[in-house]
């Protein structure tokens, strides 16, 4: 029997080292290590057997299985290796093509729009304030002439923290501040863009917009200066043919308003859709500084005299783009957002 199992061992052995894949490997450890396998049934015989001899058998079987076992491991790892060794010698690299590009974002629509018109204006010799989104009311309404009982002072139209705190309806806050900043001095000349918060809530309304306001206080400065300042922000936005119409309008911070209409880019001022065939836009709303503004922080209306304007960002971004819904614009949607 001993002989019988050294015959079957070298057969193993030999078989194992012939085989040529990890499946053929699989079958002989079946053929000769499993249950019904040659080796295996050797022991089956160990009844023939006298107890003496029955021990040294079974040594003889766990050694013969053994050595079967780590030619089997063996063998597998060798054909492991060859395997890699064929990819890695059929496969090619080339280490010298450039990595994959990473896309760069880019700046928002509305950051675009808000720097194309700070720049306008810088170049008109403006320069740039900012001032708090949470504000006193003194700030956002009292100081800007908007009596107690105004509408624009309701709960209804604006977030309030406390009787004395909310979010700024408007940038005009920032305006207030920097003439108290600047104490009486001349001239003040500065843009204030930022976001402001009011409860509006629709296709054309966000409870959250932007606007940028501007601020020219000097002696005698005019309501010509306010519509060439404002033609020449036009033009500068929309292309220098451009000409602008001002209505009259009421706000409680100047005296008198005007509403501001620009010729429509698109047809020229003929009259199209876009312009709902008046041939002009309205973009912002304007005026020369209420004396009671000028006055309560710190400026003599007897001594000078200002403008100042306002406009919606979202509003010259949509008109300017072609956007038809202002929501895109917070929506954040890269398709939309790459688009510019
Ligand atoms: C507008 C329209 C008209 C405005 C007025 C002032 C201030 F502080 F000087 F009184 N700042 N902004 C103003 C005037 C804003 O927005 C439609």
């Amino acid at each position: 029997m001993q002989q019988q199992l050294a015959e079957i061992e070298a057969r193993a052995l030999a078989a194992v080292h012939e085989a040529k894949s990890a499946e053929q490997l699989a079958e002989l450890k079946v053929a000769y290590l499993g249950k019904k396998g040659e080796i295996t049934s050797v022991s089956r015989m160990m009844g023939q057997l006298s107890p003496e001899e029955r021990p040294v058998l079974g040594a003889a079987v766990n050694q013969a299985k053994s050595n079967v076992e780590q030619a089997v491991a063996r063998r597998m790892a060798e054909l492991k290796a060859e395997e890699q060794n064929a990819r890695l010698a059929s496969e090619v690299i080339d280490v010298t093509l450039p990595g994959r590009r990473i896309s760069k974002g880019g700046r928002h629509i509305l950051s675009l729009v808000q720097e194309q018109m700070e720049d306008i204006f810088i170049g008109m010799g403006y320069t740039v304030e900012e001032g708090p989104q949470v504000e006193y009311d003194y700030y956002n309404f009292e100081a800007l002439n908007l009596p107690p009982e105004h509408p624009a002072r309701d709960m209804q139209d604006s977030f309030y923290f406390s009787e004395r705190m909310l979010l700024r309806t408007q940038t005009s806050p920032v305006q207030v501040r920097t003439m108290e900043k600047m104490g009486g001095k001349l001239p003040v000349k500065i843009i204030s863009p930022g976001v402001v918060y009011r409860r509006d809530d629709d296709a054309t309304h966000s409870p959250m917009f932007h606007q940028m306001e501007g601020l020219l206080i000097d002696e005698r400065v005019t309501f010509a200066d306010l519509n060439g300042t404002l033609l020449a922000f036009a033009r500068q936005m929309f292309g220098a043919e451009r000409e602008v119409r001002m209505r009259p309008s009421y706000f409680p911070f100047t005296e008198p308003s005007a509403e501001v209409d620009i010729s429509c880019f698109n047809c020229g001022g003929k009259g199209c859709r876009l312009c709902k065939g008046s041939g002009w836009i309205e973009v912002l709303g304007s005026g020369q500084v209420h004396p009671k503004v000028l006055e309560m922080s710190g400026y003599d209306p007897e001594k000078c005299s200002g403008f100042a304007f306002g406009m919606g960002i979202e509003r010259i971004a949509m008109l300017k783009y072609g956007i038809t819904d202002l929501r895109l614009m917070y929506d954040n949607d890269v398709r939309f957002l790459s688009s510019f």
